[in-house]
């Protein structure tokens, strides 16, 4: 241990650490800026400036090593100063549109500005004119907003291990971009969103439907329809005042309808209809020699990873739609019958915690209802948005229920929102259709958490079945690298693109920096959706009501004709 003092206070913390961590112990309060924990500890922005006794100049705390009976200023004359110069200079070239920006309110540079007392800009000088790349169907770039903290830039290339944005060129015209300036749509970008929720202002966001949402709304010769996914009932209320991950389940419905949805359905129903096909699917794989392992394929940010990547992989990819197009193509077969509407006259809306769901929904694969099974595909924090605009508050609604049939759902449906989760899900059902006995603990703790890789081995009645579950891409590379080359052999691996799973996706409500270092909203978002499971009375997937009867009424069984070609599909790049 080493100890040191921090404004007089005495503080006593392991080697190695920085001071910005030895005065976060002793809840002294440094302002970052580039600083993101674990993910962008580079001392770039200097806001973290701090006087150490003896040193000739400040120093950057955040990658300052502490050492024994170290003297730290942190909020010195000098200090204060020097952190306002680098806030003033920063917002002389920042694009100030505040009030109308996508942060506003959600701001770190807004409220440094505010806490610093800046109260105007001592330099005015050359300003970049906005350079926007809005080619992407998930994500828009604008970077007169940036502030080359290059957290997006670690968020892609160290959580996500994709890397297709950096620093081009230098000095005042340093920009964040692809390679040679391209558009994120022209290079292997996955569409995941991590550069979004690690930027601290408005310089990257998702491409914003809710316009054509609206205007769907608003046409009376529309039958509009919304699903919404496993996580987003453990984030929206995030966005009204509601603690991370507080459970809005019932209040989702209540929302929707007030925006004026038709029905509002649930996307846990066709997360339990996946696991009847994948479940199937890995069973008749398993037990006439087909492609192993089986890795799921629910998650568009790590198909396209899989698709540009590592190719050689393909053909394990599960040939189950995700969940969100699943819902579409029976929404526009299935459900129109069942109510005698014409599927053109249907517009399916999703609400997602993911901004590679805009980009799935546009895929060439989706049509197989005969049209676009999925309309639109909105994140958690699109809806927010139309919600506040209409002057709904989600912690004031009543409970409600969601429609028939496809809002009907089970536990195994909802934990697809956390990493792990579909593995459950899956495993609660193949043991069940394996061996024709009940299941004694349903509860896989194995595969729960926030651990980046998880592995284990299930007894499906004296059959061995190894498993793997990664969640966040770089970790998808470790495994796929293990199976590659031949150090492991797994028959079953979940890849969920985003850290933590969906409940940390692209399109979720966004933490600051600060927040993000005192509360790791992966997990409590995590347990959150463990609480909905537990709290259902039906548990396993195939104990579904509504996917039973869409069976009998219409699919026949798992993986029968009509299923494949509605609900499967195969990648090919
Ligand atoms: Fe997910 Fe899904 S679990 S990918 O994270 O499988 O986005 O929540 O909706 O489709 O169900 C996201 C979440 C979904 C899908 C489901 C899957
Ligand atoms: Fe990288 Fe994902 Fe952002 Fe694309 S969306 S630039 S892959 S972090």
């Amino acid at each position: 241990m080493v100890t040191l003092t921090i404004d007089g206070q005495k503080v006593e913390v392991p080697k190695g650490s920085t001071v910005l961590e030895a005065a976060h112990k002793a809840n002294i309060r440094i302002p970052t800026l580039c600083f993101l924990k674990g993910i962008n500890e580079i001392g770039a922005c200097r806001m973290c400036v701090v006087e150490v006794k003896g040193a000739r100049a400040l120093q950057a705390s955040c990658v300052l090593p502490v050492s024994e009976g170290m003297e730290v200023i942190t909020n010195s004359p000098a200090v204060r100063e020097s952190r306002k110069v680098t806030l003033e200079l920063l917002l002389s070239d920042h694009n100030l549109e505040c009030p109308t920006c996508v942060r506003n309110l959600n701001c770190e540079l807004q409220k440094l500005a505010e806490e610093l007392g800046i109260k105007s800009i001592r330099y005015p000088g050359e300003k970049h004119a906005p350079r926007y790349d809005d080619f992407s169907p998930s994500i828009v770039r604008d970077a007169s907003k940036c502030i080359l903290c290059r957290r997006c830039v670690s968020a892609c290339h160290k959580v996500q291990g994709v890397g297709v944005i950096s620093p081009n060129h230098r000095g005042f015209n340093t920009i964040i971009a692809p390679v040679f300036d391209l558009s994120l749509a022209e290079v292997a970008c996955v569409n995941c969103g991590q550069c979004i929720m690690a930027c601290p202002v408005g310089a990257l966001k998702e491409k914003d439907d809710t316009d054509k949402v609206w205007q769907a709304l608003a046409d009376p010769d529309k039958h509009v329809i919304v699903q919404t996914a496993p996580a987003i009932r453990v984030s929206l209320g995030e966005e009204f005042g509601e603690s991370r991950g507080a459970i809005v389940t019932k209040k989702l419905p209540a929302a929707l309808r007030r925006l004026g949805f038709d029905r509002v359905f649930d996307t846990d129903f066709t997360a339990d209809l996946t696991i009847m096909e994948e479940g199937n699917e890995f069973l008749e794989r398993l037990q006439h020699g087909g492609k192993l392992p089986l890795i799921t394929s629910c998650s568009p940010g790590w198909i396209k990873f899989c698709e540009h990547y590592y190719p050689e992989f393909l053909d394990n990819l599960s040939t189950c739609k995700s969940p969100q197009q699943m819902f579409g193509a029976v929404a526009k077969t299935y459900y129109a019958q069942k109510m005698g509407i014409d599927p053109s006259k249907i517009f399916v809306v999703s609400i997602m915690p993911c901004t590679a769901k805009k980009f799935e929904a546009q895929r060439p694969e989706m049509n197989s209802s005969g049209y676009q099974d999925v309309d639109v595909a909105l994140t958690t924090r699109e809806l927010s948005r139309m919600l506040k605009e209409a002057g709904i508050d989600v912690s004031k609604l009543p409970d409600e229920e969601f429609d028939d049939p496809l809002g009907i759902s089970t536990g195994a449906g909802a934990i697809f929102g956390a990493t792990g989760g579909v593995m459950e899900a899956a495993l609660r059902t193949v043991y069940e259709v394996v061996t024709g006995k009940e299941l004694q603990n349903i509860e896989f703790t194995s595969v729960r958490g926030v651990e980046g890789i998880k592995e284990a081995t299930i007894d499906v009645d004296g059959t061995k079945v190894n498993v793997a579950v990664a969640h966040g891409l770089s970790n998808a590379r470790k495994v796929l690298d293990r199976v590659k080359n031949g150090e492991a052999n797994y028959h079953f691996i979940e890849i969920m693109c985003c850290p933590g799973g969906c409940v940390g996706g692209g399109g979720q409500p966004i933490l600051s920096s600060e927040e993000r270092w005192d509360t790791d909203y992966r997990e409590v978002r995590g347990n959150a959706i463990y609480e909905v499971d537990r709290s259902m009375k039906l548990r396993k997937s195939h104990e579904n009501p509504a996917v039973q009867t869409l069976y009998k009424e219409f699919l026949g069984k798992p993986l029968s004709e009509k299923s494949h070609h509605l609900l499967h599909t195969h990648y090919t790049k």
